[in-house]
């Protein structure tokens, strides 16, 4: 509870020394008022998007997951809370370990082209359960899968938890809270032009692999309203929503 002062949003922060995944911890506590948060030093079952894991060994990494009710913003510009989260953590991470974070869309934080966290936002009753995995002392040898990277490996200033978290924290409620008072305008909270600057996904050509086994190959041009990406294929711009994506790679 120490860990954040001043600001209003984190009403509860519980560090527990292990558990499953801390999303499902916070999403069994979904009724509550938001601003809850659950760290968990180790995880033991943490997921991805579409049944997919985040292998972590224990203590190696930040995990942590937040409770948020955006209820004044219309629920189509909820598809904005992995991004406005990716936007935080990028800048919380450049200002704590002093690294150059570039965001992958929807929701993966790269240092050159390997994995340093992934982000996941989960419906849970009136409000969204928004988690964050994030490699922080693994060394080379100890990457759960080789695309990895941890911010030891990305030569971080820092690799302890605790300032990593305060800044990740603080970070995040300027975004969110700028993003809410316009009510959910991304342009207008300036979240967009933020979003942009750091996403290393625009401006690139990609192979958008959507469910059916249907595939799209075009140039990524910007992120609409909504959060999602918009691909110039061979159709003409499509919007994609991250629920929709298996996974996007370069073409
Ligand atoms: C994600 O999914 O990247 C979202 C991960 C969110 C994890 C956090 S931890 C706290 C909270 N509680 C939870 O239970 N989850 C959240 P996705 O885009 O589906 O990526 C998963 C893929 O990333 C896996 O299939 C692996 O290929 C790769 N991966 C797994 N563990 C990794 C790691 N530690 N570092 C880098 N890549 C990893």
């Amino acid at each position: 509870r120490a860990l954040v002062r001043g600001g209003g949003l984190w009403r509860d922060v519980v560090v527990l020394p292990e558990t499953g995944s801390s999303n499902a911890d916070v999403a069994a506590r979904s009724g509550e008022a938001e601003g809850l948060v659950v760290v968990a030093e180790s995880q033991t079952a943490g997921r991805g998007r579409l049944d997919r894991t985040w292998t972590a060994p224990p203590r190696s990494g930040l995990f942590l997951s937040m409770l948020l009710k955006p209820v004044d913003v219309p629920v189509q510009r909820w598809g904005w809370l992995p991004l406005l989260t990716g936007v935080a953590a990028a800048r919380a991470m450049s200002r704590a370990g002093g690294i150059d974070v570039r965001l992958k869309w929807p929701n993966d934080l790269l240092v050159g082209e390997r994995k340093l966290a992934g982000i996941l936002a989960e419906r849970a009753g009136e409000g969204v359960v928004v988690g964050i995995g994030l490699n922080v002392t693994l060394a080379e040898d100890e990457l759960p899968v080789p695309t990895a990277t941890s911010l030891a490996l990305a030569g971080s200033i820092t690799t302890d938890r605790d300032p990593l978290l305060r800044a990740l924290l603080r970070e995040f409620e300027d975004w969110y809270v700028r993003w809410r008072e316009a009510g959910g305008d991304a342009r207008a909270s300036g979240l967009l032009a933020a979003y942009t600057d750091t996403c290393a996904t625009i401006g690139r050509r990609v192979r958008v692999q959507l469910p059916a086994g249907r595939t799209l190959v075009g140039t990524a041009t910007g992120i609409d309203d909504d959060g999602r990406l918009v691909v110039a294929g061979p159709d003409g711009p499509e919007p994609v929503g991250a629920g929709d994506v298996v996974h996007v790679r370069p073409a």
